[in-house]
């Protein structure tokens, strides 16, 4: 491990486990968990960030900057910009089979992630109601043709969660990421008995909204079940925006097309309509998914919309 950068005299760093807007909770290096502001408007930290601390006694502090990042995965649309969680080693793109979800926000999940270098995973959750299982696995059939692994489980099988799961987990820092109601934090729960997070049936029983999480949290496995792993839990999402992506940045997002690049007639192709297009061609000739290059055409759409505003 590299030794702590040191700051103007102070020089306490930390790792931010819990974003509240502008308030974040952070595991300081002396042991302490401090509940932090950020100083000065600079960049925001996101759970995950590794942050320098001025300590304000034991239980308090403020964040005097946001260390380099290995990665940052976020989402944006005209409006706003959306932190999920930064240093992150693996995305686990959590769905279910009910209520249905949406394939779209997978893809766009998934562009994302290609984008930070986060090695994707899909969890297909609660195939213990199997009405839904055949649909589910239909619309996952292209994402897992990428290559992209599609974990099947029940989260509420807690002993088969935790034998698929804890294996995967040991020695990273993985992301929890999907639609509300998908299971998210029924898993973490299983992997993290004393994470006691708020789960649908409790939110529903107290009469509350249908979003049952409602911060993003950092939390660690037991060392017996995974050593050195760490679960992030965040909030259910119903929109993935990309417009921080450039073209070129759209198309690392579909490694599908990768083979043709390069041999289009046009050396600026977009790959949408142009004659001499291998992209196309790959299409017609069923090597590329329809849904999937559909997809692709939305995401270069709302770039070009966002450019002429
Ligand atoms: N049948 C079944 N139900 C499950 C399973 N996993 C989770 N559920 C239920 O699905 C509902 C939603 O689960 P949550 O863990 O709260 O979902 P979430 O993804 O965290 O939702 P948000 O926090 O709103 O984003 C709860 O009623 C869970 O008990 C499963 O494997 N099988
Ligand atoms: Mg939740
Ligand atoms: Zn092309």
């Amino acid at each position: 491990m590299k030794p702590p950068r040191r700051a103007s005299g102070a020089g306490l760093q930390g790792r931010v486990v819990a974003a509240f807007g502008r308030h974040f909770t952070v595991e300081c290096d002396d042991g302490a968990t401090r509940q932090c502001y950020p100083r000065g408007k600079k960049g925001t930290a996101a759970v995950g960030d590794r942050v320098e601390v001025a300590p304000e006694g034991p239980a308090e502090g403020a964040i005097q900057s946001v260390l380099p990042r290995r990665n940052l995965l976020y989402r944006s649309d005209e409006m706003r910009t959306k932190q999920f969680a930064a240093n992150v080693d693996q995305l686990l793109i959590v769905v279910a089979t009910e209520p249905d979800f949406s394939d779209e926000l997978v893809g766009r999940a998934l562009v994302g992630a290609f984008n930070a270098d986060i090695s994707p995973i899909v969890i297909l959750n609660k195939v213990d109601r199997t009405a839904g299982l055949p649909t589910a696995r239909r619309k996952l059939a292209p994402i897992q043709a990428l290559g992209v692994p599609v974990l099947e489980l029940s989260a509420r099988d807690t002993a088969a969660t935790r034998a698929a799961l804890a294996p995967l987990l040991a020695g990273r820092t993985s992301l929890l990421l999907g639609q509300s109601g998908m299971g998210k934090s029924t898993l973490l729960n299983a992997l993290v008995p004393d994470a006691l997070a708020a789960t649908q049936e409790h939110s529903q029983a107290l009469g509350a909204g249908k979003h049952t999480t409602t911060s993003t949290r950092l939390y660690h496995l037991p060392a017996t079940l995974a050593a050195g792993a760490d679960l992030i839990d965040s909030p259910g999402f119903q929109a993935f925006g990309l417009q921080h992506l450039d073209g070129a940045q759209i198309v690392k997002g579909f490694p599908e097309f990768s083979p043709y690049l390069g041999h289009c007639r046009f050396y600026n192709c977009t790959h949408i309509h142009e004659p001499g297009c291998a992209v196309l061609q790959a299409l017609e000739a069923g090597r590329i998914a329809p849904q999937r290059h559909a997809l692709y055409g939305r995401l270069l759409e709302e770039l070009q919309l966002g450019q002429r505003y």
